[in-house]
């Protein structure tokens, strides 16, 4: 089990650009708590969403005065393909799960179990937050202590395969607390008294989300082989087939002999925990072989924080087409920059894009390159719906808020 190594961050820079309104009440949560210990148990250290969070949230609780930690599972490549399929059955996956497999995860479970009880932040800690289904079963299996447990689901469990969670939900029953981003996510065996909703939320001041200027952005994409000169429309997000890849390439193939000169990237990390990731970057590249107007970059060919806040300030508009989606950090990301989305209409999507504000949801390809036509081609509505969108982020998704969210829990089931 590894301890991922974070930098610092100071609550007071995010009074800049937070609500007072959430800052404040921040400020006194965390007294309640202050010299509490917190670890956070999480599957990779990069490469998606809930690293993403985990990144900045653990030195922003340290600065708190929440002693805060963040550990890392470990496990061979055939259990991270086991959780993929779990995480994917939660989202409605049908691949089946056999048992074989739910034996290797019940033994890397237990091994990481082992793992944990001997690690000395865990024999004093006060909370233990498990985010996700990878390490969901570790807890059942490591020594008892007086920590408050919390289950964070992070993806959209609105429509899971049958029998997902009557696996899953064996595990999950034993945690104090769980946490889902929509009311709509909790299974119904679960008692809704042992699930709050929480919203995850962006860091303003990351390099993924500081401000970019315009030139600084257009040097930055111009270097990595995008044409500053030409219209640009983008997807960043793990490679998965949730994220439907191939429903952006085939949208933008609609649209392009409407827009001269459009160029699409697809942007897209592949993570520890995530095998998949390879299979749908070859899907992806077979459907963009021999297409110049179609750019695939990766983390892994030295796309990283400051480039994907390029792709997000610098695009004319983003899409994010997903299928199911927990919430969908990418979203948050570029209406922050002020840039219209055009997005499906799944999961926690509609929570970010509503009522004529950031962007337009989408049902279909074809709904999609139709909306993404119409945005391209009246560039006042796509910045009005920015500037919306930007502020709707201001008020409700940005890290403060999202700390104090969980502090909030917490400070209940401590008291
Ligand atoms: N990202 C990169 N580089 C890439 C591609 C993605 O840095 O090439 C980042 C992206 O900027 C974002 C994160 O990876 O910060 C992806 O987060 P998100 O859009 O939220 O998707 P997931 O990785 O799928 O995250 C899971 C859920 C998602 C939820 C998130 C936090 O699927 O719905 O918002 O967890 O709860």
């Amino acid at each position: 089990m590894q301890t991922v190594d974070v930098g610092e961050l100071a609550v007071s820079a995010y009074r800049k650009v937070a609500p007072d309104w959430i800052v404040e009440p921040l400020l006194a949560v965390a007294d309640r708590l202050r010299g509490a210990r917190v670890i956070h148990l999480s599957a990779t250290p990069y490469g998606g969403g809930v690293s993403e969070l985990l990144r900045s949230a653990v030195p922003l609780y340290n600065d708190l005065g929440v002693r805060a930690t963040w550990k890392i599972i470990s496990g061979e490549p055939a259990f991270f393909a086991v959780t993929k399929k779990l995480h994917n059955a939660l989202q409605g996956g049908t691949e089946p799960i056999t048992d074989a497999e739910i034996r290797l995860y019940e033994e890397t479970s237990r091994r990481n179990a082992e793992q944990l009880s001997a690690d000395p932040d865990f024999a004093d800690c006060d909370f233990v937050f498990v985010h996700d289904p990878q390490p969901a079963a570790v807890l059942s299996f490591s020594d008892t202590t007086g920590a408050r447990s919390v289950w964070r689901c992070h993806v959209d469990t609105s429509q899971p395969a049958p029998g997902a969670w009557d696996y899953l939900g064996k595990f999950v029953e034993g945690y104090d607390a769980t946490v889902f981003t929509l009311p709509d996510f909790v299974p119904p065996t679960l008692p809704r008294d042992r699930a709050d909703i929480i919203c995850p939320a962006i860091d303003p001041l990351s390099p993924k989300n500081m401000s970019l200027d315009d030139r600084t952005a257009h040097a930055v994409l111009n270097w990595i082989g995008i044409e500053p000169d030409r219209p640009l429309v983008t997807q960043v997000s793990r490679f998965d087939p949730w994220k439907d890849p191939l429903g952006v390439i085939e949208a933008f193939r609609l649209v392009r002999p409407e827009v001269p000169g459009l160029q699409l990237a697809l942007v897209g990390s592949m993570a520890l925990d995530d095998p998949e990731g390879w299979e749908v970057y070859r899907s992806i590249s077979d459907a963009s072989r021999d297409d110049p107007d179609i750019h695939v970059f990766t983390n892994l060919t030295g796309v990283g924080n400051v480039e994907v806040n390029a792709f997000q300030k610098f695009s004319s508009v983003m899409i994010q087409k997903s299928i199911r989606e927990g919430f969908g950090l990418v979203v948050s990301e570029a209406l922050w920059k002020g840039t219209p989305i055009v997005a499906g209409r799944a999961g926690g999507i509609p929570l970010q894009v509503a009522d004529d504000t950031g962007g337009v949801l989408v049902d279909s390809t074809e709904h999609c390159a139709r909306e993404l036509l119409d945005l391209l081609q009246d560039p006042g509505r796509a910045a009005a719906l920015g500037a919306s969108g930007r502020e709707r982020v201001r008020r409700h998704f940005l890290l403060p808020r999202l700390l104090l969210d969980e502090l909030t829990l917490l400070d209940g089931l401590a008291h």
